[in-house]
């Protein structure tokens, strides 16, 4: 144990020592207020990074004698130690509310439970020509704390942010202030980490608490959302719906609200366009133009675009992001042809709503898919898998819920347990289908994070092209 010494009574506690820890201990020693760590599992330390770092159970007697608890967004809110920290009165909350505190600049956020992090990348992406350019940071891997300055005229803080925001991060803060905020959808989840859907879906909308005239808020437009619609144009926000949009007007998955302001559309000729509004114009772009595959990616893209849209960038550098944008690792990332077949690295589909959306932008797959289930029901898979799997190849710890799901589906499957193994069955089948791996499931049983798991799914794949 090291670090500077300080009255705990007056100190912050900090909590998990990952990414955000850090980030968090190294906001508030840059602000010269006093920290102490705490991390349930041994890890290192930044060098330089000169504070006290107790590792082991967490031990709410000892906690309760700070200041105030700052606890990462991995941590379970209802860890009995901050349940109980909670309980005695100490202010606990997440690295979101020292933003919200120290930020005053233009904040757009984004939250769902699919899509946040190509619909961040895109923004930051379109938004960086404007004058004073754009910082993205949250969720999608740089802890929003580091997009700060240090409160002097020679580091000021960015004009302007983007933040991915899960709900772990919503849940523990006050309600924020962005100026433009979208909500691209609520699949089922975290299971394991919220008590149920309705507290992950409330945490998720605590994001439009504080908005209010003058602010731009989106959300889908199915029907179940025009409630919260109406509650924020009664607060005088601008409110603009996106979704799938028919030729015949009806809508596909959506109940339409009277005309829709970004989204897909379908043309006489089958074609699907991406469309945004700049005021009363509508502009579009052929689904043909884009690198970027998936209905589900697109609908992406469509929220980008009428974000981009609202900030003044003009419908040509929309484009030009739109068709150049080749999507994200890890997101039905293609591999290219390899052994005789396409080969698609979807490891970030942590959940089955993510997975469905995958499989449904395939005639048929052979389909790679198991891991850590976080308690969620698979069983919404059953119509996809029918209509678009050949075989399925199931890898990880909760191999039982997808053998099943292969049986009620009527697809023939194979236990393989690895990656490795997967590709090397795939490679074997006759029909040459494309191989998808989009797990429907954490990665955690066997790698460290979706990243890990999509790394050795490609070099896997990149062994068959070298040994054939
Ligand atoms: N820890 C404990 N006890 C616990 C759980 C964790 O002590 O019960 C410790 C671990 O030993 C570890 C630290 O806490 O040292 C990890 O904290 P963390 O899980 O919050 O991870 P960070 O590195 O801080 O990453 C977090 C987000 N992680 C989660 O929400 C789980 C990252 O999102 C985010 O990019 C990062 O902050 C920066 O903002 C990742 C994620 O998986 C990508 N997010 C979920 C998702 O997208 O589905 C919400």
């Amino acid at each position: 144990m090291s670090g500077m010494i300080h009255d705990q009574k007056m100190a912050t506690a900090i909590i998990g020592m990952g990414k955000t820890g850090k980030a968090v201990a190294s906001f508030l020693m840059r602000r010269g207020i006093a920290c102490e760590a705490f991390d349930e599992s041994p890890v290192n330390l930044p060098e330089g990074m000169d504070i006290v770092l107790h590792t082991g159970s967490l031990d709410a007697e000892l906690l309760k004698g700070f200041a105030r608890l700052v606890v990462s967004p991995g941590i379970n809110w209802q860890h009995p130690a901050m349940v109980q920290v909670r309980a005695e009165g100490v202010p606990v909350f997440g690295d979101l509310e020292l933003f919200r505190e120290a930020y005053h600049g233009d904040l757009i956020a984004i939250t769902g439970t699919n899509g946040k992090t190509t619909t961040v990348s895109l923004i930051s992406t379109m938004l960086d020509i404007l004058s004073g350019g754009i910082e993205a940071g949250g969720n999608i891997g740089v802890p929003m704390l580091e997009l700060l300055g240090d409160s002097d005229a020679q580091h000021p803080d960015p004009q302007r942010i983007v933040l991915e925001l899960s709900s772990f991060q919503l849940e523990r803060a006050n309600p924020i202030h962005p100026q433009w905020a979208v909500l691209l959808n609520v699949q089922p989840d975290h299971a394991d980490m919220h008590a149920d859907m309705d507290t992950y879906k409330a945490a998720k909308l605590r994001m439009f608490a504080n908005q209010t005239e003058g602010d731009k808020a989106m959300l889908p437009a199915d029907a179940c959302w025009n409630a919260l619609a109406d509650e924020l144009r009664g607060r005088g926000v601008y409110v603009r719906r996106f979704g799938i949009d028919n030729a015949d007007g009806k809508g596909t998955d959506v109940q339409r609200t009277g005309g829709l302001d970004a989204g897909l559309s379908l043309q006489p000729n089958g074609s699907w366009q991406v469309f945004w509004h700049h005021y009363e114009v509508v502009y579009t772009v052929s689904s043909d133009e884009l690198l970027a595959q998936g209905q589900h990616q697109h609908l992406n893209l469509a929220c980008a675009a009428q974000a981009a849209a609202d900030f003044g960038i003009s419908a040509s550098v929309i484009r030009q992001s739109l068709t150049s944008f080749r999507g994200l690792p890890h997101r039905l990332q293609s591999l290219g042809p390899i052994a005789g077949r396409e080969w698609y690295n979807d490891s970030k589909a942590t959940n089955p709503d993510a997975a469905k959306a995958a499989l449904e932008s395939f005639h048929q797959v052979v389909w790679i898919c198991g891991g850590l289930r976080k308690g969620l029901d698979i069983s919404v898979l059953k119509d996809a898998v029918a209509d678009h799997v050949e075989h399925m190849l199931v890898i990880g710890t909760d191999m039982k819920p997808f053998m099943g799901l292969a049986a009620v589906a009527g697809v023939q499957a194979t236990f393989v347990k690895t990656v490795e193994q997967a590709v090397k069955q795939a490679v074997q089948m006759a029909s040459g289908a494309p191989v998808l791996l989009s797990p429907a499931a954490a990665s955690q049983d066997q790698f460290k994070d979706y990243i890990e798991r999509g790394n050795a799914f490609i070099t896997a794949v990149n062994c068959l092209e070298q040994n054939s």
